[in-house]
């Protein structure tokens, strides 16, 4: 048990990341039937998308789940207020600062817990009344800060008084021993459930992350400020040559547009944005959920247990 497992009442400290357009109802609520916590990414999409997916996801679970907001989508404020009204038990937060939709989230009762990339992020975050933070490290895939998790986690938490959850480069046993023993109070993953059964991405997407090496994703975009982690591919190139004649964002982005929707639902192997984190080099087979996440503990507390003096 730990302080996030407790605040949320689920059985395993494990989130599963609210990544654009690929966590919808279905895997949400395959790993909050496992004991995590499963979470719905709004991504680009608008209110009453979001709303479906929520009523569809207590379909499929009576456990708790979350939404992800992603702040830089226009119908943020709209989002933001769906979720009030839905009362999800969670609501985590990306790609900005969450402060001004705090207020009116806990008094809806939700737990907030918005993902930083920094320590001053994670200390404002606390200031504005979040519950927690996750921390989230650069091996991670999709938008992206500059700090590595193993860097980034053990500041924050000597930062701030409220739980952290780590992110970025975790998926086995491994990295959530590496993650509590930094003090950690949960971790989030994201790529390895795009490697799940239960993920409703296309097979080609699935097939990019089995077969992905450590070296195989790139950031593109840091120079433009829209870093996206993503698996090389023809449009990684694209965006290289922007990227060497300094374009502007505006660029950068509009060869961006549609690119996720083209990897997610067409498996669009050459066009589409392949977002996913460093880890991906690690992962070899599809799972379902549960299995990824009884593995996962399975390990971690093995290793945690075995733990004595390190000399
Ligand atoms: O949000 C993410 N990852 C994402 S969002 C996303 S959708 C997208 N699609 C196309 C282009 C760009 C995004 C794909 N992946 N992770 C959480 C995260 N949040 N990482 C970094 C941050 C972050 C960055 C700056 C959080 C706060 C922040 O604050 C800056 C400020 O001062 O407001």
């Amino acid at each position: 048990m730990t302080k996030i497992t407790d605040m949320i009442g689920i059985k395993y400290p494990i989130f599963q990341g609210g990544m654009a357009w690929v966590a919808d109802h279905h895997i949400a609520a395959a790993v909050s039937n496992a004991g995590g916590l499963g979470i719905i990414g709004c991504g680009g999409a608008d209110e009453n998308w979001i709303r479906d997916q929520i009523h569809k996801c207590r379909e499929l679970t009576d456990k708790p789940f979350g939404v992800n907001v992603m702040l830089m989508n226009p119908r943020a404020p709209q989002i933001a207020e769906v979720l009030a009204e839905e009362k999800v038990a969670v609501v985590t937060t990306g790609a900005g600062s969450a402060g001004k939709f705090i207020p009116m989230w806990k008094e809806a009762g939700i737990i907030v817990v918005p993902v930083v990339p920094s320590v001053a992020m994670a200390k404002k975050m606390e200031k504005d009344g979040a519950d927690a933070v996750i921390a989230e490290g650069t091996e991670s895939g999709g938008h992206v800060g500059e700090l590595t998790t193993m860097c980034l986690v053990p500041q924050v938490i000597d930062a701030v008084s409220i739980p952290v959850i780590a992110a970025g480069g975790i998926a086995d046993g491994r990295g959530v021993a590496a993650a509590f023993a930094m003090g950690a109070e949960a971790v989030q993953c994201g790529t390895v459930f795009c490697a799940s059964e239960e993920v409703n991405i296309h097979q080609n997407y699935k097939d990019m992350i089995i077969k992905a090496k450590d070296r195989s994703t790139q950031v593109t975009g840091r120079k433009a400020g829209a870093p996206v982690r993503q698996i090389k591919n023809q449009l990684t190139k694209k965006f290289q040559e922007l990227e060497d004649r300094n374009a502007s964002f505006e660029e950068i982005e509009s060869l961006g547009v549609g690119a996720l929707r083209r990897a997610v639902v067409d498996g669009d192997l050459d066009n589409g944005t392949f977002m996913a984190g460093q880890i991906a080099g690690m992962i070899t087979e599809i799972k379902p959920a549960k299995q990824i996440i009884e593995e996962m503990f399975e390990q971690a507390n093995k290793i945690l247990s075995a733990a004595g003096p390190v000399c």
